[in-house]
């Protein structure tokens, strides 16, 4: 008892005890739910809307949205880190683990890293360390509700333990690849990596 009283002291009155250790460096709390998009949201028809797992695997797969769905769901309760600066607690998703997708192709042992793609261009490279053992889903419902279009809906990439550029909206598939290729941000001057622990905002050569 006495114990936690003094933890409380110290933390202070800005953020409650259990949610401090929880916060990024140079990230502060917030409630909303910010939309960041590099342009206008697309409209992407269920009837249209496939995701692949292509690239440097022994064969394509493609699964459209009534085979995705019967896939094996979990939810995710996350903490999703944005470089703008926010960091929101506790975001709660639904959908399909990396792992469980992973499980229908057999890699190129060359593959190395991954590039997300998504429906209007835009493009994320992550290792496949970063991807595997629970670390990352496809997304199709936030907070109980069918992912909003502006938030990546029909179907999103969820990275949660990297900054939320990472985690691609309207995403159509992933490429294996041997080299890593920087995607739309990292190209434009983000960090490779971006871990939010570590303040990977931005990259050193730029
Ligand atoms: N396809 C696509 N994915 C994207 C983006 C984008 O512009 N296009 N923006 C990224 C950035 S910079 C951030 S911070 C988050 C924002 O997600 P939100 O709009 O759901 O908050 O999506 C990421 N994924
Ligand atoms: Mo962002």
């Amino acid at each position: 008892m006495a114990e936690k009283f003094v933890s409380r002291g110290f933390v202070g009155k800005r953020q409650p005890a259990d949610k401090a250790g929880r916060i990024p460096p140079g990230q502060y709390i917030r409630e909303d739910f910010p939309v960041l998009s590099a342009g206008p949201t697309p409209r992407v028809q269920l009837d249209h809307w496939t995701f692949s797992i292509e690239g440097l695997v022994q064969e394509k797969v493609d699964w459209n949205w009534t085979e995705f769905l019967k896939l094996p769901a979990q939810s995710f309760i996350v903490d999703i880190s944005c470089v703008t600066k926010w960091t929101k607690l506790d975001m709660n998703w639904e959908g399909v683990s990396l792992d469980t997708l992973l499980d229908y192709v057999k890699l190129d042992p060359k593959a190395q890293f991954v590039t997300a793609y998504s429906y209007e261009g835009y493009t994320t490279n992550l290792s496949i360390a970063d991807i595997v053992n629970g670390q990352a889903f496809i997304a199709y419902k936030y907070a109980g509700k069918p992912l909003a279009p502006e938030h990546g809906g029909p179907a999103r990439l969820v990275v949660p333990h990297l900054y939320f550029w990472k985690s691609a909206k309207w995403v159509a598939g992933l490429r294996f690849t041997e080299k890593d290729e920087a995607g739309f941000w990292e190209s434009a001057g983000y960090h490779n990596r971006g871990d939010p622990w570590k303040e990977e905002r931005y990259s050193n050569t730029f």
